[in-house]
């Protein structure tokens, strides 16, 4: 089984892809409702939560987990790959949802052909929406200077858009808000264009029209949940080792460190399928 963490329920929307791409792949999700939202809390919290979130992914028996929450993922991933992985579960590993991101950007057949005056011209510029966490991470910028040098990041935390999606706030207030933030990028940009965006989180896909009716028409919006799955779908096939796939229906189970039958309620939203939620075992 592949494991699947995420702060709440939003990570539903990765495994949403996750389960389309990979039909046979069983999967065991777990949303630590019991302490979200991470967006708020300081990188030392979203370290120790992420990290017993694994560790029970891994006794429940995965060997490989995605971090489907860009908060955990921007926070934690690389210490928990670089330091506590190799001491503690070397075979296991772990993986996120930037680097696909980062690597659809990189991976930009333009940016192949494009000589360095067109890039002195026009380096590509590329936006990411995502929780105050994540934004002060500096992830994405690491990422991108790391993968993808030559493109121009330009970052907009959104405090509270994920709580409030998750609230089922109504359509006008959320557009209100997602209205502000691509001003206060815009205003970032101070007046290059913008080529890309990555909506950095969870929630944002589910209000993507949102965030397209208040972009310039001919920014491309990246989709995480499908790039997830594609990263995915490319790493198993260099990892054998790590799928499983089993006949069909797979097999999809769901934990929650929250209470499972008000997370079933507000899942449904971010997951087609009905999942039967259960308490994580031994947490109290
Ligand atoms: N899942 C989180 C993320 O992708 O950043 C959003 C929810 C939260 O914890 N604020």
């Amino acid at each position: 089984m592949i494991g699947v963490f995420d702060s709440g329920h939003g990570g539903l929307t990765i495994l949403d892809a996750l389960h389309h791409r990979l039909p046979r792949q069983g999967f065991i999700y777990l949303g630590d409702h019991g302490n979200a939202p991470y967006g708020q809390r300081s990188p030392d919290e979203i370290y120790q939560l992420t990290q017993d979130g694994v560790a029970s992914l891994f006794a429940l028996g995965c060997t490989l987990v995605i971090l489907a929450c860009n908060t955990a993922a921007a926070v934690a991933l690389r210490r928990l790959q670089q330091d506590w992985l190799p001491q503690h579960f070397p075979h296991h590993r772990c993986l996120g949802v930037l680097v696909p991101m980062v690597e659809e950007i990189a991976h930009n057949p333009w940016h192949a052909e494009a000589t360095a005056s067109d890039w002195a011209r026009a380096p590509e510029t590329l936006g990411v929406f995502a929780t105050r966490a994540t934004v002060a991470s500096g992830a994405y910028r690491h990422e991108v200077e790391k993968r993808a040098p030559r493109v121009r990041i330009f970052q907009q935390a959104c405090p509270d858009l994920a709580g409030r999606i998750e609230a089922g706030a109504d359509e006008a207030e959320l557009d209100a808000m997602v209205a502000q933030y691509v001003a206060d990028l815009q205003a970032q940009l101070d007046g290059a264009p913008l080529d890309s965006v990555v909506l950095g989180c969870t929630h944002y896909p589910l209000i993507e029209p949102l965030f397209r009716a208040h972009l310039p028409e001919n920014v491309r919006i990246l989709s995480q949940p499908l790039r997830t799955a594609e990263a995915l779908t490319a790493y198993l096939f260099r990892h054998p080792e790590m799928k499983r796939f089993g006949t069909l229906p797979a097999e999809i189970r769901a934990y929650t460190t929250g209470d499972p039958t008000l997370v079933g309620q507000l899942a449904s939203r971010f997951f087609p399928r009905h999942l039967p939620w259960q308490s994580l075992p031994n947490h109290s």
